[in-house]
């Protein structure tokens, strides 16, 4: 059997490769080989994904429509053969024809459609939609520059652009035949008592499709990604009267829309463009829907009957007032039935708590951008104002601003956390007052990660381990993993279990050495931070701690110390210069650190350029060690935490986000906890000399700021870090002088358990076997049941 699908695939191979990419064999470059191979592939998902299709329609099924500004895809070449059990098949093809097939999978460009945590979980969803049979379509942007590309210059970030579709994409089908027109600014005048919207620029979105095929090929949906393209490609009239630039002025707009992923996911900037790529997707999206829905239906208040719309964070939060414009203005229903349809309709996921994060818009931009949806969220305001008639009201409109959260909670049936404790901060701080008004509204769904990417594919290793040990079937019911905890016990499971571990980090070993040009110690302890860079997740916490851990060993350098790998990875904001600075202390201090002969291989330091999801395949399932050490109450889940678990790397963490719920899943005494609790962090926020106490309290904090003062690590430019080192005696807001001391104690315990293979083996594999809640399966099942009402089709 698998030497027939073998021989097919070839055949199917080398006939893409001679009538698609029109070469043959001898003349075949990697990226013919790359391409022939991915649409021989791709053939095999078409199969599943139009009887999926078709199903939904003859079932009249209700379909769940998820609208993210962000899918953080990746490669996904060998994520399609796994799930279609082709994955050796393809392996064996490509040896039987010379070609290295890591290589291959290399060469596909890593698709950035997303800044980090929330673009990622949009793509781990769609996988799982498709894993457990939920019909569903993804609408997002397709940007022809996704996330730039980092490189380090003298340590610091340097960004250039992203170009992922360079080269032809061959997981998408094009659909020109869906296009819908997207309105913007002009005016709103009144006809026959009736607003009518005169646009004052369009442009066209266009569909491009990508199936998302699920575990063992048994359903797949649809990811629609919108093209912005001109509505008139040239006014010929302006061009003839010899306006030139004016006339091209059409094309030039819609090309801007979907050209670049705004890269800032710290602060919210109040941008015309943002706006407008939000509205272009939502608006698209929606007409998309209503198409769809009109072709088996009629009466529009059935919508909810078979459409559940869920908004990825407020990023598509018009899609409130854009719905109940296309209901009434386009459609002819009355107000209040257009508001309860578009209610029932609709969810709100909440991402994060940071206030500079939230977006709110000047009523100027969003009234110029859309007028006519500046009338209609006054209406819903004033609306929601009278029904509810609260005392404290926080309205959707304040201060000459749209405030988009309170506009998607007044608009969602359903408004979600990401974890347990962000779900109970979100009714306690960030929407108190909604809350009251709305009891049952907010609801809890912690997130979860595909299995399948991040164990099966990532970690081959481990997963053949684990099917050796319990079978197969753990991979869509990862709750099986729990079998493993039978065998941890036994002496030969856990040599299994670590030698996984050390040909991951040999490998990784060989690839940092070949990406750094640092020589590390595969029998060292993998200790990894990868995440976006913010101050909020305290990478400077670990960067200080692991100067004092340098220090210590250079006062006793025969000491018993445990040799470490300190890894970090990760992006900062194009214009976060906080968040630069302390990438280029990163840098700064581990050239010290690698240049230092005392510490040698005791102590490594490495931090490998434009961190990404690929980059996230190779580390995590290297790690020993995950590093999840944000400031308690600001981490609204992390997903990062989940799949280091599940690669069978214990967490050293605060409380905070989901690391609640993995200490809760794998028990303390496998989980390193340290830090003050999201209470006691408020709290100590309000003794305003907080920080300068705790660095008064610690000699090893004190030495590790003052060698940072010195210019320890900036030689060259001795007050380089004077302002860091200043912020963290007089403005810690993120506590990191408070936090240091557990912090460096909880890392003397890391120390003190990896010493003993058998702890921390042991430790390791019961991370993995406790792992099954953060499955995104488990996640979608409970959106499924709890938000959109959906059964599943399988
Ligand atoms: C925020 C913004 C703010 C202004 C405009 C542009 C922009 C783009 C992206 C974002 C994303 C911030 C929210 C986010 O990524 N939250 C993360 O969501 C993860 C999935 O739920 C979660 O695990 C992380 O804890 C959370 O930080």
């Amino acid at each position: 059997m698998p030497l027939l699908s073998t021989d097919v695939l070839r055949a199917d191979v080398l006939r893409h490769l001679t009538f698609t990419l029109g070469k043959d064999t001898p003349n075949a470059s990697r990226y013919d080989w790359r391409m022939a191979l991915s649409y021989a592939i791709r053939d095999r998902i078409v199969a599943p994904w139009f009887a999926s299709t078709r199903r939904t329609w003859a079932e009249d099924r209700k379909r769940v429509y998820y609208l993210s500004m962000e899918f953080l895809i990746g490669r996904i070449l060998e994520d399609a053969t796994v799930n279609l059990g082709l994955r050796d098949a393809a392996e064996a093809v490509m040896q039987a024809e010379g070609q290295d097939f890591r290589a291959i999978i290399e060469d596909e460009p890593d698709a950035a459609l997303g800044n980090g945590g929330l673009g990622r979980l949009a793509a781990c969803f769609m996988e799982s939609m498709a894993t457990v049979g939920c019909p569903a379509y993804g609408y997002g942007i397709r940007y022809e520059h996704g996330l730039f590309r980092q490189r380090f210059q003298g340590g610091q970030q340097v960004e250039t652009p992203e170009d992922w579709l360079k080269q032809a994409h061959p997981w998408e089908f094009a659909r020109p035949e869906s296009a819908y027109t997207i309105p913007f600014k002009g005016e709103v005048i009144t006809r026959d008592g009736r607003e009518v919207w005169q646009p004052g620029e369009t442009v066209i979105a266009s569909a491009h499709d990508t199936p998302v095929v699920g575990w063992q090929g048994k359903w797949a949906n649809t990811l629609r990604l919108w093209e912005a393209q001109p509505t008139t490609m040239f006014d010929l009239e302006r061009f003839n009267r010899g306006d030139y630039a004016a006339a091209a002025e059409p094309e030039a707009l819609a090309r801007t829309l979907s050209r670049v992923l705004y890269p800032d996911d710290t602060t919210y900037q109040g941008k015309e463009l943002r706006l407008k790529q939000e509205f272009f997707l939502t608006s698209a999206a929606l007409q998309d829907i209503l198409r769809r829905f009109k072709k088996a239906h009629t009466d529009l208040r059935d919508l909810p009957k078979h459409v559940a719309i869920q908004m990825n964070d407020t990023h598509p939060a018009i899609a409130g007032p854009e719905l109940i414009r296309l209901l009434t203005d386009e459609n002819g229903m009355g107000f209040d039935d257009a508001l309860d349809t578009a209610r029932a309709c609709l969810g709100y996921t909440n991402h994060t708590l940071l206030p500079e994060a939230l977006e709110r818009w000047a009523t100027f931009t969003f009234g110029t951008v859309l007028p006519r949806h500046m009338q209609i969220v006054e209406r819903i305001d004033s609306w929601h104002r009278r029904t509810y008639n609260p005392p404290h009201y926080i309205g959707v409109v304040k201060h000459h601003e749209v405030r988009m959260g309170e506009l998607a909670f007044v608009m969602a049936h359903k408004v979600n956390g990401v974890s347990a404790l962000h779900s109970d901060l979100v009714k306690q701080n960030l929407f108190p007052e909604l809350h009251r008004l709305h009891p049952g509204r907010i609801v809890n769904q912690t997130n979860g990660v595909t299995p399948r990417r991040w164990l099966k594919m990532a970690n081959r290793p481990l997963a053949g381990l684990i099917t050796d040990t319990i079978g197969s079937g753990w991979e869509d019911d990862l709750d099986r993993l729990k079998g493993l905890e039978a065998h941890v016990g036994d002496k030969g499971f856990r040599e299994h279990f670590d030698a996984a571990k050390r040909a991951n980090k040999v490998a990784l070993a060989g690839w940092i050495k070949a990406e750094c040009g640092v020589t590390v110690n595969p029998d060292a302890l993998f200790d990894v931070q990868v995440k976006r860079i913010h101050e909020y997740k305290r990478q400077l916490l670990n960067i200080l701690e692991t100067i004092a851990h340098w220090h210590a060993i250079r006062e006793n350098p025969t000491g018993n110390w445990v040799p470490r790998v300190k890894i970090f990875g990760g992006k900062s904001a194009p214009g976060y210069a906080v968040a630069k600075e302390i990438i280029h202390l990163i840098n700064d201090v581990a050239a010290t650190i690698n240049a230092d002969p005392v510490t040698g291989d005791l102590l490594k330091v490495v931090y490998p350029a434009n961190y990404n999801v690929s980059m996230a395949e190779r580390l995590i399932p290297a790690s020993d060690l995950s590093e999840q050490i944000s400031t308690a109450g600001k981490e609204a889940s992390g997903t990062g935490n989940m799949k280091f678990m599940m690669n069978g790397a214990p967490t050293i963490g605060t409380l905070d986000g989901a690391n609640v719920e993995i200490l809760q899943e794998v028990g303390a005494e496998n989980f390193f906890l340290f830090g003050m609790t999201t209470e006691e962090a408020m709290a100590r926020r309000q003794d305003p000399d907080h920080s300068r106490k705790a660095i008064e309290a610690s000699q090893p904090l004190q030495d590790v700021l003052q060698m940072i003062a010195e210019g320890l690590f900036s030689p060259g430019q001795k007050d380089r870090y004077h302002g860091l080192v200043h912020r963290v005696w007089h403005h810690d807001y993120f506590l990191v002088a408070s936090d240091f001391d557990t912090y460096h104690a909880a890392q003397g315990r890391v120390d003190a358990a990896y010493a003993d293979r058998d702890i921390w083996v042991k430790m390791a594999a019961l991370n993995t076997a406790r792992s099954g809640f953060f499955s995104s399966d488990r996640t979608i099942r409970s959106y499924m049941a709890e938000i959109w009402d959906i059964p599943s089709a399988l």
